[in-house]
């Protein structure tokens, strides 16, 4: 068939592969969690299609809001949410909702009331969306705890007890990357299809990369531990210093993290005391694809995953990335607090 394109008649969807995992449980599978990931699939090629005509329909620039933040929304990050909240309660598998854009969780009271939580950032990176820089959604799920008819207590769990975990990027396509607790695997949007396709089966983060990634802009407010890391892999004893690489938008600088290794870092710094990122719908969900590939994601003193949440829009410090170059990291924090074996 020389010149001929060669069509794969056998393509594995993500739905067709979550449902893999669901037969292979055989009875002990209710199949709701395939229903949960086919919503969470639907919000991702819905906010797709808007992200790739934002500048078109007008929905690039403010909404004229802010969010719990205190930060502008963006048309863009309020549909999102919209978008996220109305399928999740629709799917009926959700008992709590947690987003970025809303101060308080939802709470599904009536017939709509399912088994799942989902802890999510409709649309990170929003300081990307105006100049089409790569932008995306991320998500947690937690199961309700036995006895509990959905609360908030809920989602204040620690990361180590989501059920399943992802993101959705939306670039020149629409890749969602996504660990049931047994592996990471990437899909990519077949706009014709309208399906994700399994393109990055088993996604495996190389032990040591060449990439670091941080705000350097943030330098002058840096602690010790990372400023002296940052410059052991800048002017090395030996061998050739590592690449900087920030892109702003977590999804995308943790996706080329996941796909070539190196570190993603938002540290704790004196400005701000706890970082940036938010634990639940940010730092958990990307802390469970790290360790599902492979890879290292902490504090600098502790696993993110193993931190337990006390409200729901709270910050922690992270890196994370390839398990040689955190460790690396975490050498400079024992030494700064005198913990170095
Ligand atoms: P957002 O949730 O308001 O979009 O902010 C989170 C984003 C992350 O995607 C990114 O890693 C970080 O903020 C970038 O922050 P900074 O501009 O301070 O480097
Ligand atoms: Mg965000």
């Amino acid at each position: 068939m020389s010149g001929e394109e060669q069509v794969n008649t056998d393509l594995i969807t993500l739905t067709r592969h979550v449902l893999n995992d669901q037969f292979n449980l055989g009875a002990a599978a209710s199949g709701d969690l395939t229903l949960l990931l086919t919503a969470i699939q639907l919000t991702s090629k819905f906010i797709a299609t808007n992200v790739r005509k934002a500048r078109l329909i007008n929905l690039v620039g403010l909404a004229g809001d802010t969010n719990v933040q205190g930060e502008e929304q963006k048309k863009l990050d309020v549909l999102s949410n919209d978008i996220m909240v109305n399928a999740l309660r629709a799917s009926g598998k959700t008992a709590v909702l947690v987003s970025e854009e809303l101060e308080d969780a939802v709470i599904i009271e009536d017939q709509y009331k399912g088994k799942y939580c989902v802890v999510f950032d409709p649309l990170d990176g929003s300081s990307n969306i105006d100049a089409g820089v790569n932008i995306g959604t991320i998500f947690g799920v937690y199961q309700v705890q036995e006895g509990s008819k959905g609360t908030v207590a809920d989602v204040l769990r620690p990361g180590n007890q989501m059920v399943a975990a992802g993101y959705t990027m939306y670039g020149s396509s629409a890749n969602l990357v996504l660990s049931t607790g047994h592996g990471v695997n990437g899909y990519t949007l077949d706009a014709a299809l309208g399906e994700f396709i399994l393109t990055h089966p088993n996604i495996r983060i190389p032990p040591r990369g060449k990439i670091y990634s941080f705000n350097e802009g943030n330098s002058m407010y840096f602690n010790a531990p990372v400023v002296r890391y940052l410059e052991s892999i800048k002017y090395p004893a030996s061998g050739k210093p590592y690449s900087a690489r920030y892109i702003g938008s977590m999804v995308a600088d943790v996706h080329r993290t996941l796909l070539y290794g190196g570190i993603f870092g938002y540290p704790e710094d004196k400005k701000s005391k706890k970082g940036k990122l938010r634990l639940l719908y940010e730092a958990f969900p990307m802390a469970f694809l790290t360790e599902q590939a492979g890879g290292v994601a902490t504090t600098g003193t502790g696993r993110i995953l193993d931190i337990v949440p006390t409200s729901i829009h709270e910050r922690c410090p992270v890196f994370l990335g390839s398990k040689d170059d955190v460790q690396d990291l975490q050498k400079f924090y024992q030494e700064a607090n005198g913990t170095a074996s």
